[in-house]
């Protein structure tokens, strides 16, 4: 059977999720969306659908992107492809009228372009009950800090994809100690180069592996801030 005939509805849960990291490599989002639709129906989670077929995919991509198999275009291609079907995932990970749990600010560093690792955090944090203000990419510590400081934010969060970029995160950290007001934010970072070793280095309040590890972690401090109160 040729690519053209495959029938994504007829295939079983792990031929299809096999099936959607093919596509995502060739950046098909149509069949990567109808997939979502089709895994959503056979009443799997947001969450798995996201990190057991879409995030997957992706590392795979990334592998053979860093190996020059890959190039710019067709992982800006796999990257829409993800985007399309994150944005039917996105309202079904938000919980309507969940009690809010605090506000964060996050944003992609300056001179880091890379934006889908930060997109999911914030969906999984809104979806547990946090208020978004998202910077989107290439932030300046000013807008961090000016935004958190007039939203009211708990939570500053950071991403950054690229080892040049992360060192970046210190600075907006100094900035906010030159400024007086460190203590008043708890700062989380996250991004695949950076580890719990550089979350510690550069004085963030904690290193976030992934987006669960994120809610998760933002959950726990916020809680304890309010208990020290
Ligand atoms: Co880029 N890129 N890229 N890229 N790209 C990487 C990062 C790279 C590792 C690829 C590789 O070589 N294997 C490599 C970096 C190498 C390095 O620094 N050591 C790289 C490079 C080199 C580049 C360019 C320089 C390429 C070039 O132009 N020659 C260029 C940089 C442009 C720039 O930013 N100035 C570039 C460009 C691009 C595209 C535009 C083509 C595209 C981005 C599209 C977009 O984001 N809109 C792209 C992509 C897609 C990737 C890979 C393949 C995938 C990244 C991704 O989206 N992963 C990536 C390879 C890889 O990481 N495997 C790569 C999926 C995402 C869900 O995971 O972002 O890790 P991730 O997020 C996770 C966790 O890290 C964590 O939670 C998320 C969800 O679980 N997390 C946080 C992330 N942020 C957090 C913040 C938090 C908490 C947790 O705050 C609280």
């Amino acid at each position: 059977m040729s690519e053209d005939d495959l029938i994504l509805a007829e295939l079983n849960d792990s031929e299809l999720t096999e099936q959607m990291m093919d596509d995502l490599y060739d950046g098909l989002k149509d069949e990567i969306e109808e997939a979502v639709r089709i895994l959503l129906e056979r009443n799997w989670t947001p969450y798995d659908i996201l990190t057991k077929s879409l995030v997957a995919g992706m590392q795979i991509v990334g592998d053979d992107f860093r190996d020059g198999i890959l190039f710019v275009p067709e992982v800006l291609r796999a990257a829409q492809a993800m985007k399309g079907g994150m944005a039917i995932l996105k309202p079904l990970l938000i919980e309507t009228g969940a009690p809010k749990m605090g506000k964060m600010v996050i944003g992609t560093v300056k001179g880091d372009i890379h934006d889908i690792g930060k997109n999911l955090v914030a969906m999984m944090m809104e979806g547990a009950g946090f208020e978004i203000i998202d910077l989107g990419i290439n932030t300046e510590a000013d807008e961090y800090i000016d935004t958190a400081e007039r939203e009211g934010a708990d939570i500053i969060g950071m991403s950054a994809l690229l080892t040049t970029t992360m060192p970046y995160m210190k600075t907006v950290i100094e900035k906010l100690k030159e400024r007086d007001i460190r203590d008043k934010y708890i700062v989380l970072c996250g991004g695949a180069p950076l580890n719990e070793e550089f979350g510690k280095a550069i004085g963030a309040d904690a290193y976030c592996d992934d987006a669960a590890i994120a809610v998760e972690t933002a959950k726990k401090l916020v809680a304890a801030r309010q208990e020290n109160a």
